[in-house]
């Protein structure tokens, strides 16, 4: 598996989870976004429209706020891949709710996360899975194969998509286009990517389906953050959602 992620820059597993295992996430999510959520702290939710609680779109560090999603974070076979792929202990960092409400979920800019991270080395990876079937309507994920092994990252802007707001700026190089590999599939669908790994999701174009993941962020444990740096951004980023009314 390893040899695949420092190939590629990704792995996917379809499925990681069986259907029994699959309901019982489901039915966990369910529990926390009616019993949890609304206690959350604003910054760490985020709705397409503030004012109608049926379309929030993310969430932020549930490991932090309940044990059932600590231990699928902490100790769940999600955080062995982390440490294989990487060759190095996997640091639990954030585990974020992905959703795109039916009709109006917005797409996510190709970025690298590791742009984000701000990390020395950038040594990081975010599993994904898929909660319910993706596709290209309702915005499966797609990657760059082998973008991770560039230098540095490639230059980032303000995207206006909240919750993602830096996005490449000189994405679609024939290069991005001919290593374009897309991950349709069935819910327990697991990816794994590289924080320096080019990847995005279209919009949900389904009237009726919406298209709910898991992210898992780890970091090596090599890696360090740059606290300054990452304080900063942070600060920016919710002075500019705050001033567009977005949270
Ligand atoms: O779910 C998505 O659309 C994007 C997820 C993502 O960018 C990530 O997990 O790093």
């Amino acid at each position: 598996m390893s040899d695949t992620f420092n190939a590629d820059g990704f792995v996917a597993i379809t499925p990681l989870f069986e259907a029994e295992k699959m309901r019982e996430i489901n039915a966990e999510l369910d529990r926390y976004i009616r019993d949890v959520m609304p206690g959350m702290p604003v910054e760490e939710v985020y709705f397409e429209d503030r004012n109608d609680r049926s379309t929030l779109k993310q969430m932020q560090k549930l490991s932090v706020y309940d044990e059932y999603f600590r231990a699928l974070m902490e100790e769940s076979v999600i955080s062995d891949i982390a440490s294989a792929v990487m060759g190095e202990k996997a640091v639990p960092q954030n585990l974020q709710y992905f959703n795109k409400p039916a009709g109006i979920g917005q797409p996510t800019p190709p970025h690298q996360d590791g742009y984000y991270f701000h990390l020395s080395p950038c040594k990081a990876v975010t599993g994904w899975l898929a909660l319910e079937p993706v596709d290209s309507e309702n915005g499966c994920i797609h990657y760059v194969r082998g973008s991770h092994k560039g230098d540095g990252f490639r230059p980032h802007g303000r995207s206006n998509v909240l919750g993602f707001s830096q996005g490449l700026t000189d994405f679609g190089t024939d290069d991005d286009t001919a290593n374009t590999v897309s991950f349709p599939g069935a819910e327990g669908t697991f990816l794994m990517h590289d924080a320096r790994t080019i990847h995005w999701a279209g919009a949900n174009q389904s009237p009726t389906r919406s298209r709910r993941a898991l992210g898992f962020v780890y970091f090596g444990e090599s890696a360090k953050v740059d606290q300054a740096s990452k304080a900063g951004y942070k600060a920016k980023l919710e002075a500019d959602l705050r001033a567009q009314a977005k949270i």
